[in-house]
């Protein structure tokens, strides 16, 4: 595979802001409204933590049409060589990746789409320093994954399909990368045997909702409220942020979901 730079790098990040149709949000089990104040502010941490790394982060306007768009990741894959424009599975954001397409051919020279008929989520894609994986899901299915196949495979990316634990939103909900070799993930999803040949740390018993955590330059940044896991991590090294989540989490939504993370090429 074609990467020069380490798969946690990056300079540039891109998030949007939540819009007050963010009340009206996917989510599996309703336990109530996100607060926008609180969520605009968790934003802005989120936000402030990208920065602090020396990045740049673009952060695009609320799309009122559309309640999740400020889950941006599902919307697109970026690599070092292009972009990719996701089909997302569920009906309501599957016009939040046309528009992020007018974002990403500003910055890139090659932006490919995911035409269909299969589906693709951004949430279901993990890209490691050797491989791409992909979880099927209720988002995500075979045909999005060969499609997404096809097209990175003109940039040396190598694709394994592997499975979303059921009744898990995204592949994403349960893991994240924390360095070349070593994956954030959830006993339940680990234990399926994906991350053979990689380090993995677990999280806490009873604190599987911090799995979807993000590398981001020197920095995990992880959702507030998982005292174990976040003990776990400092004591492995790693150089801890945290960030409140909790009217994202409403939305069955976390670190990840929140940005689009990528180093575009010089144009
Ligand atoms: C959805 O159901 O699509 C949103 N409420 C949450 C999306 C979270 N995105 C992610 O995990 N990548």
């Amino acid at each position: 595979m074609q990467v020069s730079r380490k798969s946690y790098r990056f300079t540039h990040a891109i998030t949007r802001k939540p819009g007050h149709s963010v009340v009206g949000g996917l989510r599996a089990v309703d336990t109530g409204a996100p607060d926008l104040q609180l969520f605009l502010q968790h934003h802005a941490d989120y936000v402030a933590a990208l920065e602090s790394t020396g990045a740049t982060v673009q952060t695009l306007e609320a799309l009122e049409d559309y309640p999740d768009a400020v889950f941006v990741e599902d919307s697109a894959l970026c690599f070092q060589e292009g972009a990719v424009i996701m089909r997302p599975g569920a009906p309501t954001r599957l016009g939040e990746a046309g528009i992020m397409g007018e974002t990403l051919v500003e910055l890139y020279e090659e932006v490919l789409r995911i035409e269909g008929p299969g589906h693709i989520e951004g949430g279901d894609v993990l890209v490691t320093e050797k491989e791409v994986l992909v979880g099927l899901s209720a988002r995500t299915d075979v045909a999005g994954v060969e499609e997404l196949q096809q097209l990175v495979a003109r940039w040396g990316y190598r694709v394994r399909e592997l499975k979303t634990p059921e009744g898990v939103l995204h592949f994403k909900t349960d893991c994240s990368l924390l360095d070349e070799e070593t994956i954030l993930s959830t006993r339940r999803l680990d234990a399926s045997g994906c991350f053979e040949g990689y380090r993995v740390i677990h999280t806490a018993e009873g604190e599987e909702a911090c799995a979807n955590a993000i590398r981001f330059n020197d920095l995990v940044i992880m959702p507030d409220g998982f005292p174990r896991t976040a003990d776990k991590l400092h004591d492995a090294g790693y150089n801890v942020r945290l960030v409140g989540n909790s009217e994202a989490a409403k939305l069955d939504g976390g670190m990840s979901c929140l940005s689009l993370r990528f180093t575009p090429p010089a144009r």
